[in-house]
């Protein structure tokens, strides 16, 4: 292969909705390139974008994958994205080392939540955008529409650049607004024949070839004094000025595809040679310090890692860009997070499944490297001294809470580790172990997701899993004050134990006046670890209770807090007055007071109205229009709030406040209610009194859990 600088190499980004034909494209922008005779297919798992196993096996994306062509003077890697949301954490990275993104819509769909999503993830990085509109050889395609769905999410920087003149079965000819020609495809696709205009196309094309004329001048001073002067911009001064557009985001250039049938890919290729920015004519990366990292092979070399992988008979293989300097093999570098220095190895090029041997990589361009120590996505590499650190990347929030545990409990400790492992090529799922139900609780984005980690687990680590629903968080607390004394005794031979405690609670909120009556001699705050405050006053007169035994009843009351006496839920928000008591000379000590305390607490908090609380969450749901009342539905049977719905074309976003405890596998439905066009995200708002007849039956549950049959 020839050796590129950094001029010479553009780095793509293929992003979409799931479905809308990027694996295609890719397989078709290879073929076209000359580096396949002949185009694998998606159905039959033959492309050498979806290379795994579980790729074949689903027939669709579920990991990035990195290719490239040679194109004229141009090296031009591909990276091909997942469109199923689950996988954003794949999607996420790649963004961030390409140089322009392609966002892939499908004409029979139009804008769908797919593409918002893929939209959301693709505006803050800020990089030039083209838009290819696929599948226009599909009967239910629609170029008009989805042009215009794509106006209502991406705005007034949506450039026609191309429109077809059929579309559906009959799709073979594009009109190209730059070049002023009509391409012609034979049924098979590949190289079209060029033709003039046709007559009744010329008066739509010229005014379409204007605004373009109009919209490529408008980004450069210069070509609009020449515009002005000569009302008309050669292609190159076009091209010049769509590329000052697509760099300053002011325009999305559109194409036209059809991907499956090679009509269109080829032009668009020559677009990116020409046209697209390459990794030197990007603005420099920022790093963490502020310092900014320029796309140059001279300077100390820095490593962007955008994907892990985990290889049977080879171990982790890093996917990464050369954000600066020249990458040779043998060379030291230090990971900016750990301080790990890393002896690179082997360098190779990735192909799919495949990866070539390399001797050198320079600035801009992308490679692989085998077993580093524990470089993982969204590591920065640099040379030893130079301690540049590029930003973290933020993964989207799991969307799917799981506890999951071995099958085998002796394989608690492997399953731990091959967690951690598996996290660390796909970061976009949350480890945690729930100290207060004792569960470990496993993150992730949907259930798909969740069958790819199982997958792992099962083929990698040969470890079986057993997964369920996370203990709802409930919280305890009380509505009115009370009060209680308990007296413990025991004094049966050996070594007694004596302790009374008279206490009084009350509801706690911030600002409280002391309580009435009673003079308070000291005053514990506590911030629970479960949340809210414990609020623990010492108001013993006359010594009736020594003051060694206060943190003994304090310990008992958190004990009896740590698993309330309603659910065993943690308690909050609660003021605890200890008044009065009595002790005894030789019984009394830490264990009776303790048992004290925890009693009269118990006591107490039955008396006083205790309140079952429960957790809401804020929740954002994304639904194609159609599909808008079944979900509402769904929803309102879940004891929901719904806050309001508003979107754009034709995809409608629901606000509402929901009960966790009424989110259980909420992603899996939506799924199936929406045959996953739907999705949504989460976020813990508050805590609110579940409902009475709820509260009473959850008491009944634990009741019956805690008297043993
Ligand atoms: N009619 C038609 N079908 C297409 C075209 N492009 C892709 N398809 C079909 O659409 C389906 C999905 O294509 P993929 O290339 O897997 O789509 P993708 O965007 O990679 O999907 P994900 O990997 O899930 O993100 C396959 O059945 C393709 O054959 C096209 O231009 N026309
Ligand atoms: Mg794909």
């Amino acid at each position: 292969m020839k050796s590129y600088d950094e001029k010479h190499i553009k780095n793509i980004v293929l992003l979409g909705s799931h479905g809308s034909g990027k694996t295609t494209l890719a397989e078709t922008m290879l073929y076209e390139a000359g580096l396949l005779t002949r185009r694998g297919r998606v159905e039959d798992g033959t492309t050498v974008s979806d290379h795994s196993a579980q790729e074949r096996e689903r027939g669709y994306s579920t990991q990035c994958a990195c290719l490239h062509t040679e194109w004229r003077n141009y090296k031009i890697n591909i990276i091909d994205t997942p469109g199923l949301d689950e996988f954003s954490a794949e999607t996420v990275p790649a963004i961030q080392v390409a140089d322009t993104c392609i966002l892939v819509l499908n004409a029979r769909q139009g804008v769908e939540v797919g593409t918002e999503l893929v939209w959301e993830h693709v505006q803050p990085a800020e990089k030039p955008v083209i838009l290819a509109i696929n599948q226009l050889d599909h009967p239910g395609a629609d170029f008009d529409a989805t042009l215009a769905q794509a106006r209502d999410l991406l705005g007034p920087a949506v450039t026609v650049m191309q429109y077809p003149l059929e579309q559906g079965e009959g799709f073979h000819r594009i009109i190209d607004l730059l070049r002023m020609t009509m391409y012609v495809f034979k049924d098979e696709g590949s190289k079209p024949e060029k033709q003039p205009i046709p007559e009744a196309e010329r008066e739509r094309a010229d005014r379409l070839h204007k605004e373009l004329v109009e919209k490529a001048a408008e980004n450069d001073e210069r070509l609009m004094e020449h515009y002005f002067d000569k009302g008309e911009l050669d292609e190159d001064e076009m091209s010049q000025g769509l590329r000052a557009g697509m760099m300053q985001r002011s325009c999305y250039p559109v194409f036209c595809l059809s991907a499956l049938r090679n009509m269109g890919s080829g032009r668009l290729m020559g677009f990116i040679d020409n046209v697209a920015p390459s990794a030197m004519d990007m603005p420099p990366a920022c790093s963490d310090a502020g310092g900014e990292v320029l796309c140059a092979s001279s300077g100390p070399a820095v490593v962007y890692v955008f994907k892990t992988a985990t290889e049977a008979h080879t171990g982790r293989v890093n996917y990464f860009k050369v954000m600066r300097g020249e990458l040779r093999e043998g060379q030291e570098l230090v990971n900016a997070e750990t301080g790990t220095v890393e002896r690179i190895g082997q360098l190779f090029i990735p192909e799919g499944k495949e990866r070539k041997p390399v001797d050198r990589l320079v600035a801009g361009d992308i490679g692989t490297v085998i077993k580093l120590k524990d470089a993982a996505t969204g590591s920065t590499l640099h040379a030893k001294g130079s301690g540049v650190r590029l930003p973290a990347i933020a993964f989207p929030a799991p969307r799917l809470q799981r506890t999951m545990r071995a099958a085998d409990t002796k394989e608690e400790e492997k399953l731990h580790s091959a967690l951690l492992e598996i996290q660390q090529e796909d970061p976009s799922i949350q480890l945690r172990y729930n100290r207060e139900t004792g569960e470990r609780v496993i993150g992730i984005m949907g259930e798909i997701h969740l069958g790819m980690v199982e997958w792992k687990l099962a083929n990698r680590y040969k470890l079986e899993v057993e997964t369920g629903s996370p203990k709802v968080a409930y919280r305890e607390t009380i509505r009115k004050p009370a009060a209680a004394m308990h007296r413990h005794k025991k004094q049966t031979g050996g070594s007694g134990q004596f302790a009374e405690v008279h206490l009084r609670i009350e509801p706690w909120h911030e600002g409280m006046p002391a309580p009435a009556g009673l003079p308070v001699r000291h005053t514990e705050q506590v911030d629970l670890p479960t949340g809210g405050k414990l609020v623990f006053l010492n108001c013993i007169t006359g010594g009736v209770i020594d003051n060694r035994f206060m943190p003994s009843i304090l310990k008992g009351v958190m004990e009896k807090m740590e698993q309330g006496p309603l659910t065993g839920s943690p308690a909050r928000d609660i003021r605890v007055a200890v008044h009065d008591g009595k002790m005894h000379t030789v019984d009394s000590n830490d264990i009776s007071f303790r048992i004290a305390g925890l009693m009269a607490f118990r006591e107490a908090f039955n008396q006083a109205d205790p309140l079952l609380m429960e957790p809401i969450h804020e929740v954002v749901v994304r639904v194609p229009e159609d599909l808008l009342g079944d979900v509402m539905t769904d929803l309102q049977g879940r004891r929901s709030i719904i806050l309001g719905i508003d979107g754009t074309g034709r995809v409608q976003t629901i606000k509402a406040q929901v009960p966790a405890a009424e989110l259980d596998r909420y992603s899996t439905r939506l799924r199936s209610l929406t045959q996953g066009r739907g999705t949504h995200t989460e976020v813990f708002l508050e805590y609110r009194p579940v409902p009475a007849e709820l509260q009473q039956r959850l008491v009944q549950d634990h009741q019956r859990q805690e008297v043993p049959a």
